[in-house]
């Protein structure tokens, strides 16, 4: 019997193999055997899982005996619907994102080298927040395997070259190097995706020196030109990171009801379906589901839509069992 595991067990598996920390695996685990689906076919794996979180959860209690659990400096709990790691050479401006785009206050300095542990941020789109980590330089002065892993592990990092820098073309093959030898590819379709930024446009010879970049590095990476002084480039940003990150936003309500006045979405990866989402509502209405009725973008508002009807961003569902 096929297993038909749903996109929110194999998000759960993503966050598995991602995790840094027992906790996190503890986390993750609970979350696959709630969400794998209860039959026949997937008994196996059931007691599997099981297995597996009993075994973490002796490593927990010895990691706690033993003074163990504590975190490491670079450690930076994941929050939001994704990551977006900040990194690039020193100077390029990625403390200053942190700045304008969260209520983080790292350093920011007309100095290389001012940050030196990672720190995160929450970036609000619309009604949902991503997590931003401002990180040290991709250099190597500063360069440490941890933070290598932390770009591995990334939903999206967003690559901050400034344009100005005389240094530009040896920062840029730097990063390269090391991004290869670590097999981060970045035009890659899966996670890490990377956004590379070409900052500080605005100041004298920017854009020249931005286009002369583009040219050389054409077959590498197509990058945003960019000024974190631009309120513009700073809106346009958040929204492309929002879209990178492959989710849809859908809401609920009861059968009935009217929908309320600040709803707060249910994050589901982008090809989900009207059953995905019920069954991550309440994981009773996998059992129960009939149909559900859809307000949104194609569709006219509360058609009658079955379980495999695929989700747009912004759908508001009415879910009835
Ligand atoms: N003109 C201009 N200056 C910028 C821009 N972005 C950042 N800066 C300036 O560049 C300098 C470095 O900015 P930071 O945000 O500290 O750079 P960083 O990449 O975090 O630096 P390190 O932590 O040392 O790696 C500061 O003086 C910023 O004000 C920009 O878009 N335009
Ligand atoms: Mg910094």
């Amino acid at each position: 019997m096929p297993a038909n595991l749903t996109p929110q067990y194999h998000d759960a598996e993503e966050r598995f193999k991602s995790a840094e920390t027992t906790e996190e695996r503890i986390d993750a685990l609970e979350e696959m055997l709630r969400q794998i689906p209860k039959h026949k076919g997937t008994e196996k794996m059931q007691s599997d899982l099981k297995r597996r979180l009993s075994k973490l959860r002796k490593d927990q209690q010895k990691e706690k005996s033993s003074g163990a659990a504590r975190k490491p400096f670079h450690y930076v709990k994941k929050e939001g619907i994704g990551r977006v790691v900040v990194c690039g050479p020193a100077n390029g401006g990625k403390s200053s994102f942190l700045v304008k785009l969260t209520h983080a206050e790292p350093e920011v300095a007309n100095y290389p080298f001012t940050t030196r542990i990672p720190l995160p941020g929450m970036m609000q789109f619309e009604d949902v927040q991503i997590q931003l980590v401002d990180t040290p330089p991709l250099a190597p002065e500063t360069l440490e395997p941890w933070l290598l892993a932390m770009i591995e592990q990334a939903d999206i990092a967003l690559l901050v070259f400034d344009v100005t820098d005389p240094l530009l073309l040896d920062q840029t093959d730097y990063v390269l190097k090391q991004f290869e030898a670590r097999g981060i590819k970045i035009q890659a379709e899966n996670r890490p995706k990377i956004l590379v930024l070409g900052n500080k446009v605005d100041k004298p010879g920017g854009q020249e020196s931005y286009d002369t970049w583009c040219e050389l590095y054409e077959d590498e990476f197509s990058p945003m030109a960019f000024s974190t002084e631009s309120i513009g480039d700073l809106r346009q940003l958040s929204r492309r990171l929002f879209e990178m990150l492959n989710v849809v936003r859908v809401y609920t309500k009861a059968p009935g009801a009217k929908p309320e006045s600040e709803p707060s979405p249910f994050v589901l990866k982008k090809g989900s379906t009207v059953f995905d989402a019920a069954v991550t509502v309440h994981k009773d209405f996998g059992e129960t589901f009939k149909y559900a009725k859809i307000w949104g973008e194609g569709v006219y508002d509360g058609q009658m839509v079955e379980r495999d009807h695929i989700l747009q961003d912004k759908d508001l569902i009415e879910i009835h069992h």
